[in-house]
């Protein structure tokens, strides 16, 4: 018999709010203020975060600045086409022109992440930095309960993307300047964000003005089809077999309310595949209707278990992910967890069906 359900989608009456441009003018002022900036996301990093930091360079740069992109993590494939916009570079503590760029900028830019954490590597360097008082630390986000870190904020939950938000930030400093600075290359990168943070423009986010955004943004020059295909077409044959490995290994707990799945090591040896290949499959985890809360574990290579939860109405699976030193959406959160892959599993399994029960 198959589950059936009854759970309604969240619909927040925030949801698709635009920010006055009057709303924008600390980080307008951070902006144009600056000289040398460093541009960074989140670990492990997504097409909202990516697009959102190529959008806000291309734009600055435009303005006559100095600008970097310095990530925690590497581009994953399928948003290897980004770079043709903007080169990307990757931080570690023995690459000198990162390190460089770390010293000598006078504002950083975080986007699509709201706790230091998130950034990893480049924290310690960050937060040196700005103790020295030669560092302006601006953040523009759109996740819950963000961290007090930051010289200046921007973070609206409602907000189906960062590149929305960044988006608006443009349009203000547009009206600020007096000057048009959309290009095709801007509105492509701001595609990215907005089609992939919306999962293809399906998630609950996804309000009238999301799509006149979009819309906006393919008469700006943002090819539809190609970016999809770009993002979505691009599975290696390594990343196929995961999949189907994984999808065998999903397990539909309680009368189906809990959808659980463990990626090993082995796992992905066994695939050749790689950590970033793992990122498509948790939707597979929420598309079993009677689902109420979706977990994805995966064991990394330096023995710790990173968790991913999706969830359907009012599961706010970022309380659960907060537990554990990490955060995220009403919906859709993450953390990592400092243990092994087996005490993980089990310590989890017990707090969500708590967390079930509680509601
Ligand atoms: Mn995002």
């Amino acid at each position: 018999m198959p589950f059936k359900s009854d759970i309604p989608l969240m619909i927040v009456p925030e949801y698709g709010r635009t920010l006055k441009a009057e709303e924008w003018s600390p980080v307008i002022d951070a902006l144009l203020a600056g000289e040398h900036f460093v541009l960074t996301t989140h670990e492990n990093s997504d097409g909202d975060g990516l697009g959102s930091e190529v959008a806000l360079a291309l734009v600055l740069k435009s303005l006559g600045k100095e600008v970097s992109i310095v990530n925690p993590t590497e581009v994953p494939p399928n948003y290897k086409f980004l770079k043709r916009l903007y080169p990307i570079t990757m931080f570690n503590n023995k690459s000198e022109d990162a390190l460089q760029e770390l010293t000598l900028c006078d504002v950083v830019v975080l986007l699509d992440a709201n706790l230091r954490d998130r950034m990893g590597s480049l924290w310690p360097h960050v937060s040196f930095s700005k103790e020295l008082g030669s560092l302006k630390l601006v953040c523009i986000d759109h996740h819950l309960e963000p961290d007090d870190f930051t010289d200046v904020m921007v973070c609206e939950h409602y907000a189906s993307s960062t590149g929305e938000l960044v988006y608006g930030l443009i349009y203000a400093l547009q009206e600020r300047l007096g000057r048009a600075l959309f290009t095709p290359e801007i509105a492509e990168a701001l595609y990215v964000s907005v089609m992939t943070d919306t999962g293809s423009f399906r998630f609950p986010k996804t309000t009238p003005y999301v799509y006149q955004l979009a819309g906006d943004l393919v008469s700006k020059g943002a090819n539809a089809a190609v970016i999809y295909d770009n993002i979505y077409n691009s599975l290696t044959p390594q990343a196929l077999k995961l999949l189907g490995a994984a999808l065998s290994a999903i397990t539909i707990l309680d009368n189906g309310e809990i959808s659980w799945l463990f990626i090993s090591q082995d796992m992905l040896k066994a695939t050749e595949s790689k950590l970033f290949d793992t990122d498509l499959i948790i939707q597979y985890l929420l598309s079993v209707p009677s689902v109420r809360l979706a977990v994805l574990m995966v064991e990394m290579q330096d023995g710790r278990t990173k968790a991913s939860f999706r969830s359907r109405g009012n599961v706010y699976v970022n309380q659960l992910a907060k537990k554990y030193g990490g955060g995220g959406h009403m919906n859709a959160a993450g953390c990592l967890f400092p243990f092994s892959s087996d005490k993980a599993q089990q310590v989890l399994l017990e707090d969500v069906r708590l967390f079930l029960k509680q509601l």
